[in-house]
């Protein structure tokens, strides 16, 4: 069944099989699996997630990790098929249900009702303790480090507004954080998927009431601040992703850490070529966008990069308008140098680099179908046989046409 089987560096690989590419990184016998699963494209949604599962299964049976998928993200055509798909994962699942967000963004093949993004966690040697609280929330322990991931956030039935949508559903957020032994201030990476995020709201724009909602929400706290260097003086963001979906409403996932080992650090990248985006001028939004360009986190010689959703901007300006190929190559240009050894080294982790194929599993986000086969093809030339989620959607201004994000993993080099 396997295809391909390439040895890419010592402690990660890359697998075409069982009709799908994933990816395995395995760090001192912490095994981390990221699957991007497309259904046979025959029949209808029910039949089509009948045939991602079995993907899966076979997927997590060849490589002994049945039972240990941590997290998963399905990108639905349909927000309306949520309850039959989520129904049959459960149904899948029984006792080792990941959190999963059901996120309304059509896939970008033809005919697909769904395609999933999974991670699954499994120790080869070392102990992996799942706490499965429930659909939203899970943490994962290995190695002195407690990991969590909450999934499908959505605010309360009574707040009006994106500004208070946006609001409540943050503070279901912190909520779900508290509840499970985590705390805001944990907090690594976010997703925030906004309906009609370009739509105007009275005098202003959904999108720009939402990072108004952000800024107040994070107003004051430190984020990760055991985990953060002293070198780095500024205000720490988490990584995010800001991204239309096809819905009416706002839905959040997040990721967090926590650790009493003071040998695993938490760095916030920055773009040496973009304006950091906390610090965009009034005109893109009066409160900006209070996001990280990247989250690196390294320990025992291994870094794993958070990127964010990242588009074709250089300091604070669109470039190449209208241009959907300009704009794909500029956004893998931005994540080249965000991720760069050079660019580590300016955030104080020394002794590591990173190319555009150390993307363990990557989503691409794109406004109009007609340019999907373009964007594919440059980023199947550029990011390797990585697993790539594409998706139709909005981004968060007109102008964008392509956003790019993912999960980029290297090793300490060898002095
Ligand atoms: C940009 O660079 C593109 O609002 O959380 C990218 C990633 C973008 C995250 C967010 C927005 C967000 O400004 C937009």
């Amino acid at each position: 069944m396997v295809s391909e089987n390439k040895k890419f560096e010592h402690h990660f690989y890359k697998v075409n099989g069982c009709g799908c590419v994933y990816s395995l990184v395995d760090n001192k016998g912490i095994i981390h699996l990221n699957a991007v699963i497309s259904p046979d494209k025959e029949g209808d949604c029910q039949s089509q997630t009948f045939s991602v599962l079995k993907r899966l299964h076979a997927i997590l049976e060849k490589e002994r990790m049945l039972g240990s998928v941590a997290h998963q993200t399905v990108f639905l055509r349909n927000i309306g098929d949520k309850q039959l798909v989520r129904k049959l994962m459960i149904d899948y699942y029984g006792d080792n249900l990941p959190v999963i967000t059901y996120v309304p963004q059509c896939p970008c093949d033809k005919d697909l009702f769904l395609v999933i993004e999974v991670h699954a966690i499994h120790g080869e040697t070392k102990r992996v303790r799942f706490l499965r609280h429930d659909e939203h929330a899970i943490t994962i322990d290995y190695s002195n480090i407690s990991i969590g991931y909450f999934g499908d956030l959505i605010p309360d039935e009574k707040p009006v507004g994106a500004y208070h949508r946006a609001f409540n559903s943050f503070a279901k957020m912190r909520d779900i954080l508290d509840k499970n032994g985590f705390s805001i201030t944990n907090l690594l990476r976010t997703w925030i998927y906004q309906g009609n995020i370009l739509l105007s709201e009275g005098k202003t724009q959904r999108y720009k009431e939402l990072n108004r909602a952000r800024t107040v929400f994070f107003e004051g706290t430190r984020f990760l601040e055991n985990l953060v260097p002293e070198t780095i003086q500024r205000t720490v963001y988490p990584a995010s992703t800001g991204i239309g979906s096809d819905d009416v409403d706002v839905r959040l996932s997040a990721m967090a850490i926590q650790t009493q080992r003071k040998d695993v650090l938490a760095i916030p990248l920055e773009n040496p070529e973009q304006t950091p985006a906390f610090d965009y001028g009034e005109v893109y939004s009066p409160q900006s966008p209070k996001f990280s360009r990247a989250m690196a986190v390294s320990y025992d010689d291994c870094c794993s990069i958070y990127v964010s959703g990242t588009a074709s901007i250089i300091n604070s300006e669109t470039v190449f308008i209208d241009d959907i190929e300009g704009q794909t190559n500029q956004t893998l240009d931005n994540i080249k140098a965000l991720i760069s050894g050079d660019n580590m080294k300016k955030h104080g982790i020394e002794g590591y680099d990173a190319y555009l194929n150390n993307f363990c599993s990557a989503r691409v986000y794109i406004k109009y179908p007609s340019d999907v086969e373009k964007v594919r093809a440059i980023c199947e030339k550029k990011m390797g046989n990585t697993p790539v989620v594409y998706t139709i959607s909005d981004i968060c201004r007109d102008d964008l046409l392509v956003e790019i994000e993912g999960v980029v993993s290297c090793q300490r080099l060898a002095k």
